[in-house]
């Protein structure tokens, strides 16, 4: 931590000390008490600022669970009761390119992996000493990994001709009640499964805040399609209902591959890095490709229907993440930050809501159909600064740091009254605090 460290980060500091288990941290205290990926990713870059070795163990764990194929997957498991759809559940485990000795679900989530690994660096670069050492150790160790993971997810979910990485379950956009999937997921027709009793709204008392039953029945039944094939790639593009180009994930793959890229041309691995150039310029266009000729927001694509997804959410800024021409940069920069985005009038903070205050499908309290997510806020800065808008990257940034200030580290905020919503105590938001006032 920075010398002058200030409650809010020690505070934040006790939040992942409290969340953690040894080499991995859960992403909530009892809500999710398992390693999540994408949460894996913000949590380390959270670590990195108070430990790097603490941080670079929590992506070796991350690792442990990474298939053959190099999917990382969304879930490693530990043994800790409380959350459904368990291993049971998932059944991976036995398949050739599962590994034997953690137990995963069978999915991923947004590829933000490499950006911690690249934050990370940044960190112990500036320390110097032991931590750069520590760092530059780690780094030639585990970029063959986060190579594959780029690799896979180019050829695996990068096949369609629009570019877009696609996904195959709600779950995989880490956004998963979104209006972004809501006409993708009525397409979705639930078949014969075996019952189920869902965890989460025993730990999240108003169902309100959650997602819905009809939701976690498409979920499940999602699983089921997918076991159907043994999460066998091919097969699993052929089988599923939920097929659909993910712009988000295809901004957050782009960036990831990006500087990446960097830290394998510092290694020396100049091939490697220029197919990780490629696979990033290609994601790159893809995303520029999606604009809405109307609002030049991003949209994604439902590859099962063949139609353009239209919904009115912060995926529509996806372009903010994975950079684009000076000129849709800027615009898009000044859509999020006016009126309609982070200056809309009935917004209680002026950050971005997870769906746009005027569209008719918003819900201030409902998960990721509307409330203001701190980790979330967190990538759009750090991207912001990255490609250069640093006035309004410091601009969120400031109201990011505000809306903690309640000390909860709540899962997320309602965009209306800003009272906070879903877990307390939340790994990634407690990273979030961090990583602002590294
Ligand atoms: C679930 C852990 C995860 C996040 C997801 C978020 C939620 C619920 O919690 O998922 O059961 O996986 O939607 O983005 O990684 O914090």
């Amino acid at each position: 931590m920075p010398d002058v460290a200030t409650p809010l980060m020690h505070a934040a500091a006790d939040v992942l000390r409290a969340n953690d288990r040894g080499e991995r941290t859960v992403a909530a205290p009892r809500l999710y008490p398992h390693q999540w990926s994408w949460d894996a990713a913000f949590v380390a870059i959270g670590w990195g600022t108070v430990s790097v070795p603490r941080a670079l163990d929590e992506l070796r764990h991350l690792l442990r669970g990474q298939w053959a194929t190099g999917m990382i997957p969304q879930i490693v498991f530990s043994a800790e009761p409380g959350y459904f759809p368990g291993p049971d559940r998932w059944r991976t485990q036995g398949l050739p390119a599962v590994p034997t000795d953690v137990q995963t679900s069978g999915i991923c989530q947004p590829a933000v992996h490499s950006l911690a690994v690249w934050v990370i660096g940044e960190q112990a670069r500036r320390n110097g000493g032991a931590d750069a050492e520590a760092f530059e150790a780690f780094l030639d160790d585990t970029f063959e990994a986060w190579f594959r993971w780029h690799a896979w997810l180019d050829d695996a979910r990068g096949s369609h001709p629009s570019g877009l990485i696609e996904i195959h379950h709600p779950w995989e956009s880490g956004m998963d009640n979104s209006p972004r999937w809501d006409a993708a997921c009525a397409r979705v027709q639930v078949g014969q499964m075996a019952p189920y009793v869902r965890e989460d709204t025993k730990h999240v008392a108003d169902v309100e805040q959650r997602p819905a039953d009809a939701d976690y029945d498409r979920y499940l039944w999602l699983v089921e399609q997918l076991v159907s094939v043994g999460y066998e790639d091919a097969a699993a593009r052929e089988v599923i209902d939920f097929r659909v180009g993910d712009v988000f994930f295809t901004a957050t793959h782009a960036l990831s591959a990006e500087v990446l890229a960097t830290l394998g041309d510092r290694l020396g691995r100049t091939a490697q890095a220029s197919t990780l150039r490629r696979m990033a310029g290609r994601a790159r266009a893809a995303v520029a490709a999606t604009a809405d000729p109307e609002t030049g927001h991003a949209r994604d694509f439902d590859m099962r229907a063949e139609e353009w997804l239209s919904a009115d959410t912060i995926g529509g800024f996806a372009a903010l993440i994975c950079g684009a021409e000076p000129d849709v940069y800027a615009r898009l920069t000044s859509d999020l930050l006016g009126p309609d985005w982070c200056a809309h009038p009935r917004l209680a903070n002026p950050l971005p809501p997870t769906t746009s205050p005027d569209s008719p499908v918003f819900v201030s309290r409902n998960y990721w159909r509307g409330p203001q997510w701190p980790v979330i806020t967190w990538l759009f800065t750090w991207a912001l600064r990255h490609h250069g808008q640093t006035e309004a990257a410091d601009t969120i940034a400031a109201a990011g740091r505000g809306q903690l200030a309640d000390g909860s580290f709540s899962e997320y905020y309602d965009a209306v009254t800003g009272a906070p919503l879903g877990s307390r105590n939340q790994s990634w938001t407690a990273a979030a605090a961090l990583a602002w006032a590294a």
